[in-house]
């Protein structure tokens, strides 16, 4: 086992690696920007190393992070998600330095990274994949409209090296393609340099239903089931389940079974996860492998009692994974909501700044993943996620209750956040009843929007004047 790893990341996901490390008994070493200089994963670090005074500069550079790592001793990097998790040169660049990737080697990152690779190579192996093309730079318009006619409208343009929902564009009618194309071309190579764009019959209003993998150096590979992540608003999750409350068990297996041929078509060791869309009929299309650990691995922990960021540590420090297909139970249903600095109101804009009081949520099979504290100032130059709420029952229903329940205790003062929104949502009968794909925030903002965000009650402040009232001050 490593005596000592270095943690490629900042807030709440640097933070949980940390901990990781400390149930490992393995020694950490955060690296930290300039404006990052009061966040919560350097106080927790062993060691702590400030990498660049500009504030997303440092989390970039792949020489300089080597170069720290090299410097502190540790053997291995984690990259968490975002920044560099699936750059599949700096995956090269650490293992060359002869330190251990956590995550998959460099030419699974880079296949899986090239959505249309992706997709042939999954084809290839008889995983089942949305009625398409090849990218469709080298051909004629009339040609395009040809490929557009036979799969048959609506169809969906989408750049080969997207991702976050950047190159994609549906388009209804043959009218409308000509532009479109020309648009997604300029997006993709405006945001990925690469205006490769291959053409995918458009799923209308899908599940998002994506499975976690675990894989160790040995081609030994089981699933850990799925998780719903159709509740999104423009690319960026809100809500996440585990497992689907809308799936019957052959549906688990067969799709589970498919989601393992595709780790096993690629190589794939580590964590990772394959994305399906599911759409009315139950029909499921393979959609792209994400070779990093999600935000969302937290539902799948709750619900399989497994520390995945653990068993990543131990799988890229040579352990073969000691459970089968059979170890993996579920324990009922776990939900996790995102908690944003942000504005909802003012279409979601980032809300930072200092958090004046916070209470998270506690209780029986309640979590918080944050990076957040009393007096703590939010810096402007990041992701807004500043917490993850995650809740397991034994029941989906219960689990939206104490969902509920939590994130009416939850408080966060002095910024605005996503909490009375979320709420929102617990409350609304579609959410409760596992009526919901990924048209549903579009379709229900207005309904779901908070209509006064009154300040939230400072249960702190509370517990001391009910104690102050006791005590006749
Ligand atoms: C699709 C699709 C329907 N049909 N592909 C979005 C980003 C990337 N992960 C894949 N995405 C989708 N690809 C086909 N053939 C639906 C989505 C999709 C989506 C599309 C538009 C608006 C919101 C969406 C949310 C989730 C998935």
């Amino acid at each position: 086992m490593f005596k000592k790893i270095l943690i490629a990341n900042r807030g709440e996901i640097a933070v949980r690696i940390i901990r990781a490390c400390n149930d490992l008994n393995i020694e950490s070493v955060a690296i930290y920007s300039r404006a990052d200089r009061d966040s919560m994963h350097v106080k927790m670090a062993d060691e702590t190393h400030e990498i660049s005074e500009d504030p997303i500069k440092g989390y970039l550079d792949p020489d300089r992070i080597i170069e720290v790592a090299k410097l502190s001793g540790a053997e291995a990097i984690h990259p968490g998600y975002g920044f560099l998790s699936e750059n599949a040169l700096f995956a090269k660049k650490v293992a060359e330095a002869g330190l251990v990737w956590i995550g998959p080697n460099s030419e699974v990152i880079a296949k899986m990274g090239d959505k249309n690779a992706a997709r042939e190579i999954m084809q290839r192996h008889g995983i089942p994949v949305v009625p398409g093309t090849e990218p469709l730079n080298k051909e004629s318009m009339e040609s395009i409209k040809r490929h557009a006619r036979r799969i048959g409208y609506p169809v969906i343009l989408k750049a080969s090296s997207g991702g976050g929902g950047r190159g994609i564009r549906v388009v209804q009618k043959e009218e409308e393609l000509e532009d479109s194309f020309n648009a997604c071309k300029r997006e993709a190579m405006a945001f990925f340099k690469n205006d490769d764009v291959f053409m995918e019959k458009y799923i209308q209003n899908p599940k998002h239903i994506e499975f976690q993998i675990l894989a160790d150096n040995y081609g030994n590979v089981i699933h850990l089931m799925e998780r719903d992540c159709s509740i999104q608003r423009r690319h960026q999750k809100l809500v996440e389940i585990a497992p689907s409350p809308t799936m019957s068990e052959d549906l688990r297996r067969r799709m589970g079974a498919v989601a393992v041929a595709a780790a096993k078509a690629t190589g794939y060791s580590n964590a990772g996860t394959v994305e399906f869309l599911v759409d009315d009929y139950n029909n499921f299309y393979f959609m792209e492998m994400n070779t990093r650990i999600q935000v969302e691995h937290g539902v799948t922990e709750e619900i399989t009692g497994l520390d995945l960021i653990g068993r990543q540590i131990r799988i890229a420090s040579g352990e073969i994974l000691d459970m089968n297909q059979n170890d993996v139970l579920c324990q009922g249903f776990a939900i996790e909501v995102r908690i944003n600095a942000e504005d909802v109101k003012n279409d979601f804009v980032p809300s930072p700044g200092k958090i004046t009081s916070y209470y998270p949520a506690l209780g029986p099979f309640v979590r918080v993943d944050s990076c957040i504290y009393k007096d703590y100032t939010i810096p402007p130059y990041y992701d807004s996620m500043v917490a993850k709420l995650i809740v397991r029952a034994t029941s989906y229903d219960l689990a939206v209750n104490k969902m509920k329940r939590a994130l009416g205790e939850f408080t966060v003062r002095g910024i605005k956040t996503t909490i009375p929104f979320l709420i929102n949502i617990c409350k609304d009968r579609d959410f409760r009843k596992g009526n919901f794909d990924t048209s549903y925030l579009e379709k229900k903002m207005g309904e779901l929007m908070p209509k006064d965000i009154e300040e939230p009650a400072d249960i702190a402040a509370v517990i001391a004047a009910a104690i102050a009232a006791r005590a006749g001050l």
